[in-house]
C-alpha cells in the first residue's frame, strides 16, 4: 500500500511538472465541460491527477472508485472513464497553444466529419 501511494504521488508530481496548470474551458451545449475531472469548471493538469487516481482506486468487483469525478472526465465522451480518457487530456495539454489560449486537440466526443483514428485519442 505504501509503495503504491509513493507510486501514485510520485506519478501526480511528474505530471504537474510536465504540465503547467492553465484554465482552459471545452464547454458543451449540455453543460459539461469535457476533461473537467475534478468539477472545478477549468480544464487544467489537476484534472489528469484526478482521473489517474480515480482509475487507479477503481474497484471493478464494485464498479466504484473512492475517488470522486465529475461528468467531464470522460474527456472523449465515448461514455466510459477509462485511460483513453488521459490519453486524450495528455494530447490536449501537448498540442496547446498558450498564445491563443487553444489546442490543436479536442474534448469530447467528434464531429461526423472527423473520423476516428489512433491520432485523436
Ligand atoms: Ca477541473
Ligand atoms: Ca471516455
Amino acid at each position: 500500500m505504501f509503495k503504491k501511494i509513493i507510486s501514485l504521488l510520485l506519478c501526480a508530481i511528474m505530471t504537474l511538472s510536465f504540465i503547467p496548470a492553465v484554465g482552459v474551458f471545452a464547454a458543451k451545449g449540455t453543460g459539461v465541460i469535457y476533461g473537467d475531472v475534478n468539477g472545478d469548471k477549468e480544464v487544467t493538469s489537476l484534472d489528469i491527477v484526478r482521473l489517474k487516481r480515480y482509475l487507479a482506486f477503481y474497484d471493478f468487483d464494485t464498479e466504484t472508485s473512492s475517488v470522486e469525478i465529475s461528468a467531464g472526465a470522460d474527456a472523449n465522451g465515448d461514455g466510459n472513464v477509462d485511460a483513453l480518457d488521459i490519453v486524450r487530456l495528455k494530447r490536449y495539454f501537448a498540442e496547446f497553444d498558450y498564445e491563443t489560449g487553444k489546442s490543436t486537440v479536442r474534448l469530447g466526443p467528434l464531429g461526423d466529419n472527423e473520423g476516428w483514428s489512433p491520432d485523436i485519442l
